[in-house]
């Protein structure tokens, strides 16, 4: 053989395996830039599969069966952290991360209390989880001086039923669901006391004639059509309502308010399963998204707060001002931030919901 077809056949080699590499990426829906994927297959050769999911208890029971057949997965931080222990992550090779310098340090060290060290996650995005309401609809039952940023909307049985006519939808959420039942009533909102969880299922359980449904992603169009006028739901999810509602130019107006009881603050995590096929192609998924333009592209696009400093430059200036979306500091203190439910509470917490959900 020719000394120089030695020396290239390697390279060769290298260069078709590259072509060939595919990262399977299971994300929330609605949750990345139109041009994310495009613009990381082109840098990196690899092809991405992307699946997307609107629960967290989907990806965990995706993850406890095993060969999901995902390189990189996004679950909140509140059960990213009590899926660590169970051995569903592998570690990350920091040293195939390099644009975690650009993360903001605050941020790092507020979801190591899911992932201690941050040895097996890094924060896709984070937000709040609050109300979106159709202005219109809302106000003529309520008035211009009803509660349009309390959870009595939700709450109060009184409130409630005027808004019963017009819709409204809640999260099928449980942990978070409950969380916020908990806070309103001056519980402590990760308590895993029988007698709270009583209490948050007598709430729902006087209200609950007036809820239309419980789904987590179906109420980013029907606010928008104005087939719901309230919704629990996730910041950028109601800004997406907020969005189509304008285009569409029927006449709805679509607000999201973090109310003034306080509402919850969460972390979405990317990390790599253990069994993941493809750690090395996750890792580059990973550093990727983490280039402050990439992370900025996705934040202008999807509306929810990205944890990376360096991205700042890159944001839209009228969403970074946003305190809905980058709360202030006052704000920030009136959140409480969900926590990983010990299995013996789930029980528990499993039941409630069902019986929530179908009213008995
Ligand atoms: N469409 C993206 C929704 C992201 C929601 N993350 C949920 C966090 C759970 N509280």
């Amino acid at each position: 053989m020719h000394k120089s077809c030695l020396i290239t056949l390697p390279f060769a080699l290298m260069a078709s395996s590259a072509i060939a590499q595919t990262v399977n990426v299971y994300n929330w829906s609605d949750y990345i830039a139109e041009d994310t994927i495009e613009q990381f297959e082109a840098q990196t050769g690899i092809s991405v599969n992307y699946d997307v999911f609107d629960s967290n208890e989907i990806v965990e029971a995706k993850l406890l069966a095993g060969n999901s057949g995902y390189d990189v997965v996004v679950p909140s931080g509140f059960f990213l952290e009590r899926q660590i222990p169970l051995g569903l992550f592998q570690p990350l090779d920091k040293s195939k991360l390099p644009n975690l310098a650009n993360l903001d340090p605050e941020i790092t060290a507020r979801v190591a209390e899911h992932d201690p060290g941050n040895e097996y996650a890094v924060t896709y995005m984070w937000g709040t989880t609050g109300l979106g309401y159709d202005i219109g609809a809302v106000t003529e039952r309520l008035g211009e001086d009803g509660p349009l940023e309390s959870w009595d909307m939700l709450f109060d049985p009184e409130i409630a039923a005027k808004l019963a006519d017009c819709g409204i939808a809640a999260l099928d959420a449980p942990v978070e669901m409950v969380a916020i039942a908990l806070n309103y009533l001056g519980l402590d909102p990760n308590s895993e006391d029988p007698a709270d969880l009583e209490a948050a299922e007598e709430l729902y359980a006087s209200v609950r004639p007036y809820i239309r449904y419980f789904h987590s992603s179906q109420y980013i169009s029907d606010l928008a059509n104005g087939e719901v006028c309230l919704s629990v739901g996730y910041s950028g999810d109601v800004f997406i309502a907020v969005d189509r509602a304008a285009e569409a130019d029927r006449g709805v107006e679509v607000t999201y308010v973090i109310p003034t009881e306080g509402a919850s603050l969460w972390f979405d995590m990317m990390a790599i399963p253990a069994d993941a096929p493809n750690p090395e192609a996750a890792h580059a998924f990973i550093n990727f998204i983490l280039e402050p333009e990439i992370s900025a592209g996705i934040t202008n696009y999807v509306w929810y707060a990205n944890p990376n400093a360096a991205a700042d430059a890159f944001v839209d200036p009228e969403i970074l001002a946003d305190p809905a979306i980058y709360p202030t500091e006052a704000v920030m203190a009136n959140l409480f931030a969900p926590k990983a439910r010990t299995p013996g509470y789930d029980r528990l917490l499993t039941r409630a919901w069902t019986r929530i959900k179908t009213g008995q």
